[in-house]
C-alpha cells in the first residue's frame, strides 16, 4: 500500500493541461524570486531582516547541511518552530533536500509530537530551544527521535547554526509530483490525521490565492497566527507572499500590543487572523495610538465570523474585510474585493478554482435543493484524495474522490458559501480545532473515568469552548482530570475548559452518546 493517495491520472493530466499544475517546486521558485528580487527584504522577525538573496542562500546552506547529516529525499522531518525567520531557511532547506516537513504547531506536546514522529517514521525533529516558557529540548528527549536540530542553545543536540555544510554535496532532483510536506488536520478522530500535499497542487492554490488577494512586490504580509498553520501558510500566507515577491513580517503573538506596532513600523498591507483576534483588534483600534492606515486587507477565517463583527471591520479598522473559509485538506474560499459589502458580511466566500467541485448533500448523499443547508463534499485540483497512511479512515472520509468536509453549508446563487454549522465531532475553539474523540480517549485512560464525552459550549469570544462530560467510578475532580491530561502531554488548547460529572450519558435512538442532550443538560445546569 502506498503512503498517500495520488490524483487519478486523467484528472492530473487535465490539471496540467489547464495550466493549474505547472511543474514548479517550492525549492525552485524561491531561487527564481531571489534572482528577481535579490535585494528586497523577504522576511522580518524580532531579530533579523533577510533579503531574498539571503533567504535563498540560507536555505541552500541548510539543504546541504541536512543532506550531509544523512537526510534523504522523501525522509520525514517534524518541524516545530515559533514565528521566526529560521522557519523559512529550515523549511526551504528541507524542500531542497527533497525531505518532507511535518508541520507541528508550537502548543503541541508529547502526545502529538510522539505520534507525528512514529506515524511518519520521522528521521529528525527541528525545534527552538525555548518558546513561550517551554523547553522543547526536554520534549525532544522524551520523544527520542534519531536527530534533533535546535534553534538556539542545543543542549545535548545539534545547533541549527552548527550543522556542517558540504557545499560540494549533491542536492537531489525534486519532482513537482513529489510529496512536498505533511500538514495537520483539525481532525475528528482518535488520532490526528496528516495531510499529504504535493508541490503541484499546493503551489496552484498558493499562486491563485496570491492573485485573488492582490499580492505583489509592494505588499507586506503580517504573520499573526502560527506560521505553520495552513491559513497563514497558504491563503495566501507566507508562501503566497514569497511567490509574489512580497515582504513577510513575523509577529510573535497576534495581540494588538505586538501586532499593531509591527503594522505601523513595517507598513503592513495585509494579514490573516481568526475571529477572536479580529474582535480583539476591533476593540483595541478605538484606543490604541498606532497608525494602521497602511493595512488594506484584514482576512478573517478558521471559524465563523459573526455578521455584526464583519460589518465593523471597514468602518473601525479602515481596511477591507476578506472572509476565508479554508481547510488544510484543500478547498479554500475567499470573498472577492469586488463583492458587494453585504455579501462579504454574510458569506465565507467562493472557491479558488473553476475546477473545484462542490456537492451539498443530505444525510443520504442526495443533493439538497438549491439554497438549502447540507453537508459539503468537495474534490478538485488542490484537494487531497486521502490522508497519509490512513487507509481505513479514508474509506469513510472520502467518497468517489470527494472529501467529506464535515461542514454544513448553504450555497448562494452567486456561488458563495455560507457556513451554517458542522456535522463532525470537532470543536472549533476560535480557529483551534479539537477532535472530541482524541480528548475522550485520553480521559478514559484515567482509572476513575468510566466514560467521557467532549462537547462544544457556545462562547461569545472564542465562538466555542470545550466541556468534558465524565461518568466517574471513583472520587476525582475536574482539576485533577485536567492535570492528568497535561501530564499525558496533550496540547493546552485541547484541555477541556470545563469538566462536568454525570451518572450516565443520554443516548440517541441508535445508542450513541447524544452530544445534543449533553449540551442541553449543560444549559439547564447553568440556568
Ligand atoms: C467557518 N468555519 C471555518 C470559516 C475554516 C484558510 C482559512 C482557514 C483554514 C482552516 C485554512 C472557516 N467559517 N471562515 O486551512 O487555508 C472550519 C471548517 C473547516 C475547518 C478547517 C485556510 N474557516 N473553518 O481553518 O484545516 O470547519 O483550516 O472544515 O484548521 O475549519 O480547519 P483547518
Amino acid at each position: 500500500m502506498s503512503d498517500w493517495v495520488p490524483y487519478p491520472e486523467d484528472l492530473a493530466a487535465r490539471y496540467r493541461e489547464r495550466g493549474y499544475w505547472t511543474g514548479e517546486t517550492f525549492g525552485a521558485f524561491l531561487a527564481d524570486r531571489a534572482a528577481e528580487f535579490a535585494d528586497q527584504v523577504a522576511v522580518v522577525d524580532d531579530r533579523q531582516r533577510w533579503t531574498y538573496r539571503e533567504l535563498d542562500e540560507r536555505a541552500t546552506r541548510m539543504a546541504h547541511g541536512f543532506v550531509a547529516r544523512g537526510i534523504a529525499r522523501g525522509d520525514r522531518v517534524v518541524v516545530q518552530l515559533p514565528n521566526v525567520a529560521e522557519f523559512f531557511s529550515v523549511v526551504f532547506g528541507l524542500f531542497r533536500a527533497g525531505a518532507v516537513p511535518v508541520f507541528a504547531l508550537p502548543p503541541h506536546r508529547f502526545s502529538e509530537i510522539s505520534y507525528f514522529c512514529s506515524h511518519t517514521e520521522a528521521v529528525a525533529y527541528v525545534i527552538a530551544d525555548r518558546f513561550g516558557g517551554f523547553d522543547y529540548r526536554t520534549l525532544a528527549e522524551q520523544v527520542g527521535v534519531r536527530q534533533v536540530f535546535v534553534l538556539g542553545d542545543p543542549g545535548q543536540h545539534t545547533a541549527l547554526a552548527d550543522v556542517p555544510v558540504d557545499p560540494t554535496g549533491e542536492l537531489p532532483t525534486v519532482d513537482s509530483g513529489d510529496l512536498a510536506f505533511l500538514q495537520l488536520s483539525g481532525g475528528s478522530t482518535g488520532v490526528p490525521k496528516l495531510i499529504p500535499r504535493i508541490h503541484d497542487d499546493y503551489l496552484y492554490s498558493v499562486r491563485e490565492s496570491a492573485e485573488i488577494c492582490g499580492l505583489g512586490p509592494s505588499s507586506v504580509y503580517l504573520v499573526a497566527l502560527p506560521v505553520a498553520h495552513n491559513f497563514p501558510m497558504s491563503s495566501p500566507g507566507v508562501l503566497g507572499a514569497l511567490h509574489a515577491g512580497s515582504r513577510i513580517v513575523l509577529a510573535s503573538a497576534p495581540s494588538p500590543d505586538v501586532a499593531f506596532g509591527l503594522i505601523q513600523r513595517e507598513r503592513v498591507t495585509i494579514t490573516g487572523v481568526v475571529p477572536p483576534v479580529a474582535l480583539l483588534w476591533l476593540t483595541a483600534a478605538a484606543t490604541r495610538p498606532e497608525d494602521l492606515s497602511s493595512l488594506e486587507v484584514l482576512q478573517v477565517g478558521g471559524a465563523k465570523f459573526a455578521e455584526e463583527a464583519a460589518r465593523r471591520v471597514g468602518p473601525e479598522l479602515g481596511c477591507a474585510l476578506q472572509q476565508v473559509f479554508g481547510m488544510a485538506e484543500g478547498l479554500v474560499n475567499y470573498t472577492r474585493f469586488d463583492d458587494p459589502d453585504d455579501l462579504v458580511a454574510i458569506s465565507q466566500g467562493r472557491p479558488i478554482s473553476p475546477d473545484d467541485e462542490l456537492l451539498v448533500v443530505d444525510e443520504d448523499d442526495r443533493p439538497v435543493e438549491p439554497g438549502e443547508v447540507g453537508h459539503l463534499l468537495t474534490r478538485g485540483p488542490y484537494t487531497i484524495r486521502g490522508y497519509y497512511r490512513a487507509e481505513e479512515h479514508n474509506r469513510v472520509a472520502f467518497t468517489d474522490g470527494y472529501y467529506r468536509t464535515g461542514d454544513l453549508v448553504r450555497l448562494l446563487p452567486s456561488g458563495h458559501l455560507v457556513v451554517e454549522g458542522r456535522a463532525k465531532d470537532q470543536i472549533n475553539r476560535g480557529g483551534e480545532k479539537v477532535a472530541a474523540e482524541e480528548v475522550e480517549n485520553h480521559l478514559i485512560a484515567h482509572p476513575a473515568v468510566h466514560d467521557a464525552a467532549l462537547v462544544a459550549v457556545p462562547d461569545s469570544f472564542l465562538g466555542e469552548r470545550t466541556c468534558a462530560f465524565v461518568v466517574a467510578t471513583a472520587e476525582v475532580t475536574g482539576p485533577q482530570l485536567r492535570a492528568f491530561l497535561r501530564e499525558r502531554g496533550l496540547a493546552a488548547y485541547k484541555i477541556p475548559d470545563r469538566v462536568e460529572f454525570v451518572d450516565e450519558f443520554p443516548h440517541t435512538g441508535v445508542g450513541k452518546t447524544s452530544r445534543r442532550d449533553l449540551r442541553a443538560l449543560l444549559a439547564a445546569r447553568e440556568a
